[in-house]
């Protein structure tokens, strides 16, 4: 196995690079053989040449330590690739944008808790912690505080929080619930945003806002610093809660579906949570494999998704949601919820506890949403990676009006083309205030070659074609970032234009994450990297 150094970067320089970092860090958190490194590769790859490993792993133990990086990094011209604990799965795993970069792992060591406030119901969080460690922090110390997690708990709440990625809860848009940053920037000086700009402030984690201008958001999604710290605001659980799935037969049920919901959510209830709607193969795949429904050629027939529904006791939309309260409010929500949705023809309603027979399959998400929108967290839906052999998955994630003609539109959209391209279309809408984030998961055989080409290919002509009706994407996959940066081009491109003059002011020797979200830095632009 060889070794990709960064761009422009001769092996002797390389080395006296590492050598200055494993001072700083010490040898052992400085990994530079390659098998260990492969740990770091994309774990669902896509296309050739993409999600390749870093050149080395660096895992500073404090923000010290992680300053004294970043400098060495604009010494010796090291593009570094900082991760939390690097689950960014679908979307590049821990692997870096720009091959050859050295990954910071920030997680690895600096994974404390270093506070929980049960009275306002906060927790400032170093980026190592997962939701798990979360989770079970608050079961011993702090009971009364409901965590929001997303579909899978390993990874890091700063990391997710930082990809604006989604959970389940009320609370559920992780960035809006962000509480304000600890940031090393890319020249090695490091900031706090919000009320921790003021030495000795008591509301750091109380209100985000601070003084001037709100940086906060340039730190998500992009490469302007190394984030340190964080807090994030968390709810208190409320005394009960049901959680309901409703079922509905056809797939253009779905205009009517989201026509329904849009009244029930704006206001925050009866429906109360981030709710989903996710189409028969993804319910499928979480408790089954493809091979039980269809294995000959092409892509799943209309007869293979008819026995998935019949036999699972599912829809081919199913919508999942949760209402919390004292047990009186809970039933007027659920009453609410369900009158209005029972008026589409075929569809039917239950709560958890009406499906709670262990041999009930189809029941498996509705069990696994209840945990995960009681901020509970979950690993179950793994499974859905085992729906094909050696699995894996891109994300392809259009934002979506939450208006039922347009959901339908994208929908027929991207099942056409994943059909064309034979790769099953593994669909969750997640629900906000007013978008929904349009996950459409593709699976493929990552062992297959011609998959993983075809997979990057059909994603790729999706961006394209969602662009050209006026669709752009929440979040991408590393080979994916320019194609959908290129899409956000109002005005001859002033967002590009606005973001490459910041990341030049303030990294203007390019060594944060260059290329991420398709913003490079003076140095690479323009190279074809
Ligand atoms: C999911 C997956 C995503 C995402 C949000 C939610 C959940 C899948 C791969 O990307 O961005 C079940």
């Amino acid at each position: 196995m060889s070794r990709t150094l960064p761009p422009d970067v001769s092996e002797q320089d390389f080395a006296r690079a590492l050598d200055a970092f494993a001072a700083v860090v010490g040898e052992k958190w400085v990994i530079s053989d390659p098998a260990e490194l492969a740990t770091y590769a994309d774990p669902y790859p896509v296309g050739e040449g993409f999600g390749q490993a870093p050149s080395a792993v660096v895992s500073p133990a404090d923000v010290e330590q992680v300053q004294a990086v970043v400098r060495i990094a604009n010494e010796h011209g090291i593009p570094l690739m900082p991760i939390s604990t690097g689950k960014n799965n679908g979307y590049g795993g821990a692997s870096p944008r720009l091959a050859g970069s050295v990954v910071v792992n920030t997680g690895a060591r600096m994974n404390r808790i270093l506070e929980v406030n049960e009275k306002y119901g906060y927790a400032l969080v170093e980026p190592g912690v997962t939701y798990f460690d979360l989770y079970e922090y608050l079961e011993e110390h702090a009971p009364s505080l409901m965590l929001d997690c997303p579909d899978l708990g390993w990874g890091s709440v700063v990391g997710n929080t930082l990809d604006r990625g989604v959970g389940y809860t009320p609370y559920g848009d992780h960035l809006m619930w962000q509480t304000g940053l600890e940031v090393v920037l890319p020249q090695g000086e490091v900031m706090r945003t919000g009320m921790g700009a003021v030495p000795d402030s008591n509301t750091w984690q109380l209100f985000p806002y601070g003084f001037g201008p709100f940086p906060d958001g340039l730190f998500t999604q992009s490469n302007l610093g190394v984030v340190t710290k964080m807090g994030i605001a968390l709810m208190q659980r409320p005394p009960a809660s049901a959680t309901y799935l409703i079922t509905f037969e056809n797939e253009s049920d779905l205009e009517q579906i989201v026509d329904t919901m849009l009244p029930l959510r704006i206001n925050m209830a009866p429906i109360q949570n981030v709710p989903v709607i996710r189409n028969i193969i993804l319910d499928a795949a979480a408790v089954s494999q493809r091979s039980e429904w269809y294995d000959g050629e092409g892509p799943l027939p209309a007869e293979a998704i008819e026995r998935m529904k019949s036999e699972l006791d599912l829809g081919y939309w199913n919508f999942y949601g949760t209402v919390y309260g004292p047990p009186p409010m809970i039933e007027m929500y659920l009453s609410m919820i369900k009158e209005a949705f029972l008026q589409i023809p075929g569809a039917r309603f239950f709560t958890h506890e009406d499906r709670n027979d262990p041999a009930d399959r189809g029941a498996h998400v509705l069990h696994d949403r209840h945990k995960i929108n009681n901020g509970r967290p979950s690993l179950d839906e793994l499974a859905v990676l085992d729906f094909v052999p050696h699995g894996g998955h891109i994300g392809f994630s259009p934002v979506s009006a939450p208006e039922g003609r347009d959901a339908m539109r994208q929908a027929a959209m991207v099942k056409a083309r994943a059909d064309e391209y034979v790769k099953d279309y593994a669909a969750q809408f997640i629900i906000g205030l007013r978008e929904m984030h349009h996950i459409c998961l593709f699976l493929y055989d990552t062992h297959d070659a011609d998959a993983r080409q075809e997979t990057l290919d059909l994603t790729r002509l999706l961006i394209k074609e969602a662009a050209a009706e006026g669709y752009g994407e929440y979040r991408t996959h590393n080979a994916l970032m320019d194609d959908v940066m290129a899409t956000f081009d109002w005005n001859d491109g002033a967002l590009l234009k606005f973001h490459e003059s910041i990341k030049d002011a303030l990294d203007p020797n390019g060594v944060i994450a260059p290329g991420k979200s398709g913003v490079w830095p003076a140095k690479y632009r323009g190279r074809g990297l």
